[in-house]
Order: C-alpha cells, then sequence, then structure tokens
C-alpha cells in the first residue's frame, strides 16, 4: 500500500483566470474529485508575464505565444496537483480537446468553453510536462501526502 502509494502518476492541472473569474473552480474541481484522483496541492496566484513565458515555453514560437501568455498573467490561476492512476491521460480526457468547439460534451472545455482562446483550464499532456510543470508551480514543500479513507474503495 505504502510503496503503491509513493509511485502513484501526478498531474499539474490549472484553471485559468476565465475559468476563476466565471467562478468555475468548484464545478471543476468537483469532477476530478468525484472521478477519483486525489488533491496533492492547490493555490490560488497570479502569474507574472515572465513566469507565463516559462509554463507556456514550448509554444514560443506560435503566433499566439504573446497573447497567451498575457492572458495567463492577467488574473488568478488556480494551480493544484492531482494524484492518480492514470491521472495524465485521463485528466486530458475529462479537460477535453484544446479547442472547444471540438471538445465533446461531458468534458470540462466541452461543457463550459466556447473559444480556444478562454479554454478555461490546463492539463499536463505527458509525464516529462508533468513533472516539470509540477517543480514550476510547486515548492516540494507544498505537497501535501496523506492517505484517504476513500482509496481503498477506489484501488
Ligand atoms: P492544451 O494542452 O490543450 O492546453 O493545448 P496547447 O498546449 O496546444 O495550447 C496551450 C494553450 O494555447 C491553449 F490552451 C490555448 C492556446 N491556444 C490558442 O490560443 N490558439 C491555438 O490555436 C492553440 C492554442
Amino acid at each position: 500500500q505504502e510503496a503503491h502509494a509513493a509511485e502513484m502518476e501526478r498531474t499539474f492541472i490549472a484553471i485559468k483566470p476565465d475559468g476563476v473569474q466565471r467562478g468555475l473552480i468548484a464545478e471543476i474541481i468537483s469532477r476530478f474529485e468525484r472521478k477519483g484522483y486525489k488533491l496533492m496541492a492547490i493555490k490560488l496566484v497570479v502569474p507574472t508575464k515572465e513566469f507565463a513565458q516559462k509554463h507556456y515555453h514550448d509554444l514560443k514560437e506560435r503566433p499566439f505565444f504573446d497573447g497567451l501568455c498575457d492572458f495567463l498573467s492577467s488574473g488568478p490561476v488556480l494551480a493544484m496537483v492531482w494524484e492518480g492512476e492514470g491521472v495524465i491521460k485521463y485528466g486530458r480526457k475529462l479537460i477535453g480537446a484544446t479547442d472547444p468547439q471540438k471538445s465533446e460534451p461531458g468534458t470540462i472545455r466541452g461543457d463550459l468553453a466556447v473559444v480556444v482562446g478562454r479554454n478555461i483550464i490546463h492539463g499536463s499532456d505527458g509525464p516529462e510536462t508533468a513533472k516539470d510543470e509540477i517543480a514550476l508551480w510547486f515548492e516540494p514543500s507544498e505537497l501535501v501526502s496523506y492517505t484517504s479513507n476513500a482509496e481503498k474503495w477506489i484501488y
């Protein structure tokens, strides 16, 4: 059980300023919570533009990069770490396609967003990115490790 918990997969999820401003925090958190994933870290922060550029460094050659970084740094972002089996890939499934016009109904972006530039949520796209993004947004001491009573009914 302990060894199992130590190896559990983690991902970085952030509710962007549009999701926070629209009052969608509880709605979004509840989807990860009800699925059976475990919240390991959470904080509300207004990132600087430089920080946003670091977060989206992979996209720096794209035409929308500057606007995207202005947007991410325009207000509070709810940064989180979620843990569970398959959470990186399945978290992306809960989130839906990048462009909300193409996200399926039932997904977060499909149900709650309309355009790609205001798609309300970010989720790491793979194990390496997850590791890097968690390290960028959180100090190791901000990750809370605990046993939830529900776990023995989920796994
Ligand atoms: P995702 O992993 O689904 O967030 O998608 P990307 O990493 O490809 O894109 C990151 C963010 O860039 C998106 F959430 C929104 C923004 N974006 C645009 O504004 N226009 C585009 O054509 C593609 C992405």
